[in-house]
């Protein structure tokens, strides 16, 4: 270790012992406490432009923002590294990776002994949520990649300020390390990982997180799906209040009257892309709260409130363009790091979608010359923007109001090119948990593996729940049972119906906003919905289609209810609901068996039509 050892800022002694012995297995070169600065992130920035992981934009076009290439095999997150570590393996349930917790630690514990020789230990404390909110809760990521350093800066409140507010206070733990240490005399890549050892783990009853080989996004910023989620859900359990994969958006109507609305959607299904749309109607406004992530809680009054732990948007840039989200481009015009998009002549950056016209030459995410005629993209399908919310010209005034916003509807939607309409109202609480539960989606390049097959991701937390589904769905059922409760009304949306040649459906993006309007007034009590055997579907013209070009038959396909694929859509639900066993909440087969009854009956009613 170098001479000139930091002093730990902080008197937090777990915190000091901890950062010891961490250091002491990893050997580190170096010790840095980060401390949250602009300048801060200037240094760390300049290093990975030294290092080769960054280069540094266009400062006229594009000031203080960084653009960086990933190795071609860490572009994503690795859900079949991903592990939960509960003591018992029925604990974390079958829609997870499951390990021992003991056998794991030891086995990590070999891969982290000197995995940091050569580089630089930082010391990230983190704050998710505004700092001293009561719903806040803090972490500290020990990581060797500057790259996660310059990232966390801008996804969360990070630095001096965090261990002011944690003081002696306990927080979670995050060890973090690219696995890729360096013998004397060796010198860096630009893009350190390990491909042979990729480890995303968290131990749910000890609260803590730790992952190993990889560099990129939800692998490596651990604030993110790992603690905001996959601890957070085990926390939200035991706590009694709720950690999800969801959006918050502010939706004001011309009278302007203002409604929150969280949302579900999986990864690539379009949260980010509502959280901040630009809505198509007169008069209508939506402002953001969250892109990714809700943290929410009761409160006296009964209603549920929501903070957006993360102070910054990890985004999906392929398709993000002026035309369709450009509340988007306009927070990324400065103090911006890109990941595996494609970079300008003039040092400025570009992806599919971003510009009709392609530009006549590029630097690939693969660093390769780039044309139109090239065969492969320019962007990597899941490359990301990272930059702060308050960037967002359409930022919420309440996005850091300590206590949330209150929540009065919750989403849930996917990718689904046939049978679930465009919007439809739960019937009940329950049945909206039942909706929540058989969320399905076609896949996307935000983890590796085939893309374009549809499965079911209940609540868009496949990926993301720390604990057995079932007893996730139980919980998300308890919430109706305390009498205080004011329940949101839950609603599911989907904006990716295609017609028979593979079109969509719905124009969809600011177009999105003709639902949320019929959402809005379906809130207030209009007369706006009619009862069929999926749930509250909205009556002919209710969604205010002015305007609109849409195929002639769109509306109808749109909003009708296929009872022959409803009925594979329960065998399938029915099919997938198996796996949990006994431990599935008898609310949902009831739920189930109600749905199924409701089609049959449908069913002999259409008959007797004929
Ligand atoms: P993650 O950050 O991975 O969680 O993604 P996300 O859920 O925030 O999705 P995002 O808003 O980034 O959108 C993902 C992709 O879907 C982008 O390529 C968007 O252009 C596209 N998309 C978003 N909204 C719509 C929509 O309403 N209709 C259609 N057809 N595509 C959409
Ligand atoms: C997602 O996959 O849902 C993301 C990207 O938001 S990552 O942070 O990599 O998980
Ligand atoms: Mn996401």
């Amino acid at each position: 270790m170098s001479e000139a050892v930091q002093k730990p800022p902080t008197t937090n002694q777990k915190l000091i012992q901890w950062v010891e012995e961490k250091a002491a297995l990893c050997q580190p070169d170096d010790i840095i406490w980060c401390d949250g600065s602009d300048e801060e992130f200037g240094r760390i920035c300049q290093l990975m432009v030294q290092n080769g992981t960054a280069v540094k934009l266009n400062e006229v076009l594009r000031p203080n923002s960084f653009l960086c290439r990933s190795e071609p095999d860490d572009v994503a997150r690795v859900e079949h590294r991903t592990f939960i570590c509960s003591e018992k393996m029925e604990d974390a349930g079958p829609t997870n990776n499951w390990r021992d917790p003991t056998e794991m630690k030891r086995e990590l514990n070999d891969l982290f002994k000197g995995c940091m020789r050569g580089r630089t230990m930082y010391v990230v404390p983190f704050s998710m949520g505004p700092l001293g909110s009561p719903i806040a809760h803090i972490g500290i990521e020990l990581t060797d990649s500057p790259y996660v350093v310059a990232n966390m800066k801008l996804m969360t409140r990070m630095g001096n300020r965090v261990l002011e507010t944690l003081g002696d206070d306990d927080f979670v733990p995050c060890l973090h390390s690219v696995g890729h240490p360096l013998e004397p005399g060796e010198s860096d890549v630009p893009w350190p990982d390990n491909v042979a050892n990729k480890y995303i783990t968290h131990f749910p009853e000890t609260r803590e997180i730790i992952s190993f080989g990889s560099g990129y996004g939800g692998n490596a910023l651990l604030g993110k799906k790992c603690f905001a989620l996959r601890i957070a859900s085990v926390m939200a359990r035991d706590e009694g209040w709720l950690a999800e994969h969801m959006l918050i958006l502010g939706l004001t109507n011309p009278q302007g009257e203002k409604k929150y609305i969280a949302a579900a959607f999986p990864s690539q299904c379009g949260k980010t892309n509502l959280a901040m749309m630009t809505p198509t109607l007169p008069g209508w406004k939506v402002e953001t709260v969250g892109d990714d992530i809700a943290w929410m809680k009761w409160g006296a009054d009964g209603r549920l409130y929501a903070i957006n732990p993360e102070a910054g948007f990890f985004g999906v840039a392929p398709g993000t363009s002026m035309e369709n989200n450009p509340n988007a481009m306009l927070s990324i015009t400065r103090n911006t790091v890109f990941t595996n998009v494609a970079e300008t002549p003039d040092g400025d950056v570009w992806w599919e979608g971003m510009t009709p016209k392609k530009p006549s030459r590029l630097i690939s995410w693969l660093n390769s010359e780039w044309t139109p005629k090239s065969s492969t993209r320019a962007a990597h399908p899941n490359s990301r923007f990272t930059a702060p919310a308050e960037q967002c010209p359409c930022i919420d005034a309440d996005w850091e109001t300590p206590q949330g916003v209150p929540i009065d509807a919750i989403l849930f939607g996917g990718r689904r090119p046939g049978t679930i309409p465009l919007a439809c109202r739960a019937l009940s609480w329950e049945h909206g948990v039942f909706l929540g539960s058989t969320v399905a989606s076609e896949t996307t390049a935000a983890a590796s593996g085939e893309v374009g097959q549809v499965r079911r991701d209940s609540f868009a937390m496949l990926p993301f729940c720390g604990y057995h589904m079932a007893d996730y769905f139980a919980h998300w059922l308890r919430q109706s049972k305390d009498a205080n409760h004011k329940l949101p009304a839950i609603y599911s949306v989907n904006w990716f119906r295609k017609d028979e040649d593979g079109k969509f459906l719905w124009p969809g993006y600011g177009d999105n906003s003709r639902v949320l309007k019929w959402i809005f007034e379906n809130l207030d009590g209009a007369d706006n919905a009619i009862a069929t055997p999926i749930g509250h579907l909205p009556k002919a013209d209710t969604i205010d289609t002015g305007g609109l070009n849409l195929a002639p038959d769109a509306m109808q396909q749109l909003l009708t209810v296929d009872n022959e694929a409803w009925k594979r859509e329960a065998r399938s639900i029915r099919s997938y609901y198996q796996m949990f066993g006994t431990r599935l909440p008898q609310e949902l087969s009831d739920q189930l068996d109600a749905l199924q009854e409701r089609l049959t009956i449908a069913d002999l009613h259409e008959d007797r039509a004929i």
